[in-house]
Formats: structure tokens, sequence, C-alpha cells
């Protein structure tokens, strides 16, 4: 059994407990892990460094880097016990936002993209140990990854130290899933070889020198999946006016009746808006994206997939289940990438992407905020929503119009904080209706968004604003500074934006 998933033999002395494995963490190291949404991030050497902690009492205090956000193992455990000193890039586990929220974890938002390459470069400084989740290890004592790529490629080569969890939960058969591709340092790069989104062009494995394999463990702890809401009629009214949109796209031509390839943010909603693809026309739909969500399975099962190339699998634990039962099925349709290609701008430039992200808010000009409420308290994080929305062929954002039962309007003034300006947004849906910003100056922006993506109730409210605004003389950018962010400031003080 061990001998399938361990084939090299001289790595079998490796096998240890998790509390073994754990005793390799030291105070003030760089820890750099798998794991990418809570999929193929490592669990047990977690827990136990967070049973050690908790036993000895000891400070310990790491920086830690994983390709995205991972579960409660990880991010929960070590930030409950005050163990994470720094974090990055995103994070989506609740202890671990309050944390940075409070001030007690130093949170760093990147571009997922970018920080392969910035581990790369050195920019990030040593990291100590990498801790990665595999399926298995090669007879050359190289890594099958599982459920997710995201950084692993990367702090394989750059890590002094490394330990594999071996996870027996995570089918065998996810062996042939992956794609991994390295790109190498300026003035070294050349191309990506990926012109069509089912393109394969590296091997199944992960290259790495065995010899810096410190430790084995071997596991059976789930992927701590997160739930996904109900698709409700305000995602399915988004979903009809994106199908729409592209229906159109597609009658005048500017997108190819065949389609482009899709990328879909993460979250409920944008599961949901994906879910509407499930009862289109469309046929043979490509995703070039970076999360693969419960709608795509949906799509593969209702045959509408021609490919899903992503960097990790983000099922609910419905969605979990599902896969694993239909592996087979899903092996053809799946390709899991690194980051750093599944969001590498040049390719998704290349093929066109049609990039759906979910927004925070709004602004009447199309400037986004993705990550931080009202302006300053942490969500998620930036993820690869900047990687697409920058680079893709058009590209969409959805959100609904109200937020907490109405008291704030999606679409306001001005964003509290902007991930993506003005410049990278090309269409803004609600259930309301949706807005195609592209040719149009700020002010044409403005009366179009208030116009079709504005909830009824702050209607009159955003036109009064930005008629005021037209008569301060500024034509360009309208805007009355004292008033843009008042809107906010009104919920903080009252509850409501009203
Ligand atoms: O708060 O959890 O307290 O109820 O924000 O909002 O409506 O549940 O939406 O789960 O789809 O997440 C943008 C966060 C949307 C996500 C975001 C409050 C709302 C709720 C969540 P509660 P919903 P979703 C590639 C793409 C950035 C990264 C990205 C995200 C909570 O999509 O993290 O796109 N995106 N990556 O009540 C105050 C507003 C609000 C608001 C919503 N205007 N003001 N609060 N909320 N709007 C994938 C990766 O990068 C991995």
């Amino acid at each position: 059994m061990l001998e399938s998933r361990i084939r090299d033999k001289e790595l079998l002395k490796k096998v240890t407990t998790a509390e073994e494995a754990a005793l390799l963490i030291k105070n003030g190291m760089t820890i750099a892990t798998s794991g990418f949404t809570p999929s193929g991030y490592p669990k047990a050497v977690p827990l136990a460094l967070a049973k050690r902690v908790k036993d000895t009492k000891e400070d310990l205090k790491v920086n830690l880097i994983t390709g995205a956000s991972v579960g409660d193992e990880l991010d929960g455990e070590l930030a409950k016990l005050g163990i994470i000193h720094k974090r990055l890039p995103y994070q989506t586990q609740k202890d671990c936002r309050e944390g940075i929220n409070l001030g007690k974890i130093k949170f760093i938002d990147m571009h997922l993209s970018h920080l392969p390459q910035y581990i790369n470069y050195d920019f990030l400084g040593k990291i100590d140990l990498a801790i990665i989740e595999a399926v298995g290890i090669t007879e050359e004592g190289y890594i099958i990854p599982s459920t997710s790529v995201g950084i692993t490629p990367t702090i394989v080569q750059k890590a002094e130290k490394i330990i594999v969890e071996i996870n027996t939960s995570q089918p065998l058969e996810l062996e042939g899933m992956h794609d991994i591709y390295l790109i190498r340092k300026p003035p070294f790069r050349q191309p990506i070889p990926i012109t069509k989104a089912d393109d394969r062009i590296g091997f199944n494995y992960i290259p790495l020198e065995k010899e810096k394999i410190e430790a084995i463990v071997i596991t059976d702890i789930k992927d701590n999946v997160r739930p996904l809401a109900e698709v409700d009629e305000v995602s399915k009214k988004m979903a009809d006016n994106l199908i729409s949109f592209l229906e159109e796209e597609i009658k005048f031509g500017r997108i190819p009746k065949e389609m482009l390839p899709l990328q879909s943010g993460v979250g409920s909603v944008a599961n949901a808006v994906l879910a509407g693809l499930l009862k289109s026309r469309f046929e043979n739909l490509e995703f070039y994206t970076e999360v693969i969500q419960d709608s795509v399975l949906d799509l593969i099962d209702a045959d509408k997939v021609k490919i899903a190339s992503g960097t990790s699998l983000t099922p609910s634990e419905k969605g979990l289940v599902k896969f694993y039962n239909n592996i087979k099925k899903y092996k053809n349709k799946v390709i899991l990438r690194p980051q750093e290609i599944s969001n590498n701008p040049e390719v998704i430039r290349r093929l066109g992407v049609i990039a759906i992200n979910t927004a925070i808010e709004v602004d009447i000009f199309g400037n986004v905020n993705s990550t931080n409420i009202l302006g300053c308290k942490m969500m998620n994080g930036i993820g690869g929503s900047g990687d697409f929305t920058r680079n893709a062929y058009i590209s969409i954002f959805t959100t609904q119009s109200i937020a907490k039962s109405g008291d704030i309007s999606a679409i306001v003034p001005m964003v509290s904080h902007c991930d993506h300006t003005e410049h990278d947004v090309d269409v803004i849906i609600t259930e309301q209706g949706l807005a195609d910003l592209r040719g149009l100056c700020p002010r044409e922006r403005a009366k179009l968004i208030i116009e079709k993506c504005v909830h009824p109730d702050y209607k009159d409210m955003l036109n009064d604003y930005f008629k005021r605004a037209l008569k301060g003389g500024n034509l360009h950018t309208p805007i009355i500074l004292k008033e843009a962010l008042s809107w906010h400031q009104r919920y903080i003080e009252t509850g409501s934006m009203k």
C-alpha cells in the first residue's frame, strides 16, 4: 500500500510521525506550503505543531506563505495560537481574518500570479521549510500533487528543507491530472507555449532534489472545503444578465460563436453565476481559470465542458464527494497547473479569456473594491482577480446591488478601497441589470451604472449626488470629494447608508 504511494524506496525511510516532522519548525522561520483555496494543503503537521505549542506554551512565530487560502487546520489553528507573524498572499479563514484585522497578523495581499516569481526572485527572502501535500512520490522522488498545484513547484525548488504529507484520502487517480511547467527567470524566460486552454505543456509531477525531503508523514485528513450558498433568485438574475450579454456579443461578432475561454472567481456569487450557464445554449465550454468550483463540475456532468484548466479544485463538501466518485470522468476534463501558469497574464491575453469576478463594491465610474469592507477590514484578498481582470478579453464584475439586507448600496459614489481601476473594468452586472462601460468616458459610465445597476432604494440618492457633482464644473470625473465617502461614514455611524 505505502509502496504504491511512495515509489522511491530510499524515501520510504523518511516516513515519520507528524509530531516528529513538526519539530523541524523553529521560531522565526518562513514556511511555504502547498494548498490553494482549502484544497491540497498540509493538515497533519500544522495540527501537530499547534498541539506542540499548546502543550509547551513556547513562544513560536513563523511567516506563512501559501498558494491562496487554506483550511482551518493550518490558518485557523496557527492564527488562534498567535503563531502567524506574517501571512501572504490570500486567506479566507475567520480566525486568520480576525488576526489580520486586529493587527496581530501582518498580511500582504498580493496578485497570485506574482507570488511564485516574487519567491523565485528572492524578493521575499529565504524559504526555510516547505510543507507539501501529495498523493504520492514517484520512483524518481518527484511529487504527485493532490487537489491543487498553486506555488508547490516553486517552493520545493527554493526551500531549504521539505516535509511531504502523503494524504491517503486523496485518490491516487489524481495522478495525471496535473500539468507542471516551470518558467525561468528573466532574461532567460521563454514564451509559455499554451495556445489553447487544453494544451498540456509539462510533466504530471513536480521535480525536486529529493535529498531536501527531511520527513514524510502519512495522513488521511480530508480537505476542509467551504460550503457554497444555494443559488438564489438574485444570483439567477445576475446569471441571466451575463448570458444575455454573452449572446449579444456573439450576435455582433465580438465574441466568436464557439465562445472564448472563461474565468470565474471564488465564492457563492461566482459559483451561482456560472451555474446559470447550465441552461444556456452554450456547448463545449472552455475554462482557463484559477479555481474549479461546483458549477463547473455540474457543467461537465451536463456534457457542456471541453476543458477546465485551473490551479485548484474548490468544490463544496458535496461537490468533493461527487468529484471523488466520478474521478475518471472529471480527469479527462480537468487540468491543474501551477498558479504561475493558470494566472499568467501572457496566456490570459493570448487565449482571450473572458474574466468574471465578484466585487464587494463598485463606484459609479467603474472602480472596484474586491477586498476591504468599508475600506479598512480585510475580507479575503485580491487573489487572482487582478491577474485576470487586467489581461482579459472582456473583464466583467458581478455584485448584488445591495449588501447587509439593503443597509449598504454596493454601488457608491467612490469606492472605499480600489483593487481594480476603471481602466480594467469593462462590464458591471448586478441583479438589476448590466452596464457595458467599454468606450465610455467617466461621465457616461456614471450615468449608465446608475441607470442599469443600482438598487431602486438608492437610485434617487445617487442621481441627486451625481447631478450635483456635475454642477461642480470639473467634468472629466465629476466628484464631490467631501461627500464621496460620506455614504460609508453614514453606515458606520447609523447602520445604514440611506
Ligand atoms: O459578509 O460573510 O459577514 O455575511 O462580504 O459577500 O455576498 O457572500 O459574496 O462569497 O461571493 O464573496 C468579493 C468577497 C465575494 C469574493 C468576495 C459582505 C457580505 C458578506 C461576502 P458576511 P457574499 P461571496 C479568483 C478570484 C476577491 C478575490 C477574487 C472575493 C461578505 O469573491 O474574495 O475575486 N473576491 N479572486 O455581507 C460591506 C459591501 C459588501 C459587503 C458584500 N458592499 N459592503 N460588506 N459584503 N458586499 C479566485 C482566487 O483568487 C482564489
